[in-house]
């Protein structure tokens, strides 16, 4: 028996709406240890909403062999110079890929491999981008409007943040002459 019903979503914006969609958002202050500027963050007031994420989890989480779907609205802004970015995660279960599909904005999705390999894939309304499993993976903006993006991932592949607040990715990507440069890559 089927019991979920359809939600729908903006194609522009990106915006979820229906039963069933959830909501959390990332301020400054919860995003301590992410930025490579500590006392910069600490300098921006606490409240600002850096990202939101709409999403849709009809499966229970953990299922295997079903499908999340999401939409994150990443702000424009600075930390110090790097560019507002998401907290970014491996998959607990790191075989699982997912898909990203840019709705509005610009930005730039940064994937790092298990050896430590950090490069990024420029964002724009239109692109689509895999990550393949075994691969960390974050979002920062680096235009002037918010970026939203679309993802989709498997119900059982878990966020494991703990990984990227211990070790970090291998590069970070900062604002140089108002231009994206990923610092510390091979
Ligand atoms: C996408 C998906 C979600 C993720 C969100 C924000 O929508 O990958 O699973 O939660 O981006 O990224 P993060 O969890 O790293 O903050
Ligand atoms: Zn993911």
């Amino acid at each position: 028996m089927i019991l979920t019903r359809p939600i729908c979503m903006d194609l522009s914006t990106g915006v979820l709406s229906g039963l069933g969609v959830e909501e959390v958002s990332r301020t400054i202050s919860d995003l301590a240890g992410v930025f490579g500027d500590e006392q910069a963050r600490l300098a921006l007031d606490p409240t600002i909403v850096v990202y939101r994420v709409q999403s849709y989890l009809p499966a229970a989480n953990g299922t295997e062999g079903g499908l999340f779907w999401g939409t994150t609205f990443l702000q424009p802004g600075l930390v110090g110079d790097e560019y507002f970015m998401t907290k970014g995660h491996f998959h607990a279960k790191r075989d699982r890929g997912e898909y990203y599909v840019t709705s509005s904005g610009e930005g730039a999705l940064i994937l790092m491999d298990e050896d430590r390999r950090t490069h990024f894939e420029p964002m724009r309304p239109g692109s689509v981008h895999y990550v393949p499993a075994n691969t960390a993976h974050r979002v920062a903006n680096t235009g002037a409007s918010v970026l939203s993006f679309f993802a989709c991932w498997p119900s059982d592949a878990g966020h494991d943040y703990e990984t990227i607040l211990h070790d970090g990715f291998s590069a970070r990507l900062y604002c140089d002459n108002g231009r994206p440069k990923l610092v510390g890559a091979d």
